[in-house]
């Protein structure tokens, strides 16, 4: 069975849900885990407000029973606590409050409006909020712990903030990683950290927002996940279409992509064996995948993020009443997003290389799959 889900919810709504198929039976669900991951998203330097009311924790409603997966569908929910305050003008029996008339430049509003017929730019923004990646969050939550059920690990850092970036050479270390998770940037570099922190205060002050890059790694990956027999089945592009899904990804590269000034003989990884090792590259430039293909080395893809649209200091817009030049409006936002955004990056991954897997290792329950797994193992051993 593919995996495959739908969210639905609005921000201000009372809840986001999801629907996950394509679990095997006997999965052991950890929920703290889910919880954890739901936390880290919520996390980071340079987020709004509405993170300090949220603490955003899953409620399951089907699919699993004392922890352990059934292999029917997973239904859960997140509840928005903000909702409490926005009931009277975002539920399902009440839209009251202002019309929202001044689209902001760079979010959906304006096309939301065109596409759908709308007077009001909320019946727009609210969906199209990135508060929808909560429920994107739950999901990889799950599909990470399939991952982990059989020794792929994924993890993020973040790389740039607005005009520093950083270059690491290799996926965290495990005391890398710690320091990751303990930074309010999401990166194991103090002294990139606090100029980020410098860059968010800037455009805090100057009444703007500002953007950056992170870099999603999975470790344990066997070679062939995916295939280059057709192009929808190809992983490469599965992933950077799931990472330009998530709001405000503007742009993917996969291992050294971009490095269009390295000539052929210095892009490639050159393959080596060795008796103990089996196939093995001294360098990852192809960052894991070949062909569309996982080739056994570590999955290396790096997403850019845009600015957030909404800004104190508003871009010059149309109101749609009047038609006549407007302030795009102002409503709570985040100056910067990217260390939550790399979190959602990892779910997005972790979804795509779960259903990678699951299509090369079928099997409805826990066990089948793992004697799929052992076969492959031994035949290309
Ligand atoms: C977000 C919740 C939203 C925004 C942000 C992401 O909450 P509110 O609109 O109530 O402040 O902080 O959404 C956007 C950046 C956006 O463009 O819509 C969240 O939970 O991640």
């Amino acid at each position: 069975m593919a995996l495959r889900y739908l969210t639905a919810g609005e921000s201000h709504g009372p809840a986001l849900a999801a629907i996950a198929e394509g679990f095997p039976a006997g999965l052991e669900i950890d929920f703290d885990q889910v919880t954890l991951d739901l936390r880290r998203r919520q996390k980071g330097y340079g987020r709004g407000d509405r993170q300090k009311i949220e603490r955003d924790e899953a409620q399951f409603l089907s699919g699993i029973r004392g922890g352990l997966t059934l292999g029917s569908p997973i239904a859960l929910v997140v509840w928005n606590k903000d909702h409490e305050s926005w009931k009277d003008l975002m539920s399902p029996t009440a839209r009251g409050g202002p019309r929202f008339t001044r689209p902001r430049p760079g979010h959906a509003d304006l096309v939301g409006i065109l596409k759908y017929g709308f007077d009001d730019a909320r019946d727009a923004l609210e969906r199209a909020s990135a508060r929808s990646t909560a429920a994107t969050v739950a999901l990889g939550s799950l599909a990470r712990q399939l991952l982990v059920r059989f020794g792929i690990a994924v993890c993020s850092r973040v790389t740039a903030i607005g005009e520093r970036a950083i270059h690491p050479e290799a996926p965290p270390t495990p005391e890398q990683l710690a320091a990751i998770e303990g930074s309010d940037l999401h990166v194991d570099d103090e002294a990139a950290a606090a100029e980020w922190r410098a860059i968010v205060d800037r455009e805090r002050a100057a009444g703007g927002s500002i953007g950056g890059a992170f870099e999603v790694y999975a470790t344990g990956l066997p070679p062939g996940l995916g295939s280059y027999v057709h192009p929808d089945r190809r992983l490469d592009g599965r992933l950077a279409g799931a990472l330009c899904s998530v709001p405000a990804i503007r742009a993917v590269e996969i291992g050294a992509g971009t490095r269009v000034d390295l000539p052929g003989y210095r892009f490639h990884d050159a393959i080596h064996w060795s008796s103990d090792r089996g196939y093995f590259r001294e360098t990852n430039r192809a960052g894991g995948l070949e062909g569309g293909v996982t080739n056994g080395q570590v999955l290396q893809v790096r997403a850019y993020m845009k600015p957030i649209p909404t800004m104190t200091t508003p871009l010059p817009t149309v109101d749609i009443d009047t038609r006549q030049p407007a302030q795009a409006r102002y409503e709570r936002s985040d100056v910067c997003a990217v260390p939550a955004a790399a979190v959602v990056g990892e779910a997005v991954v972790c979804w795509e290389l779960a259903a990678a897997f699951v299509e090369k290792f079928p099997g409805d329950a826990i066990r089948d799959i793992e004697k799929a797994v052992e076969a492959y193992a031994a035949r290309i051993r």
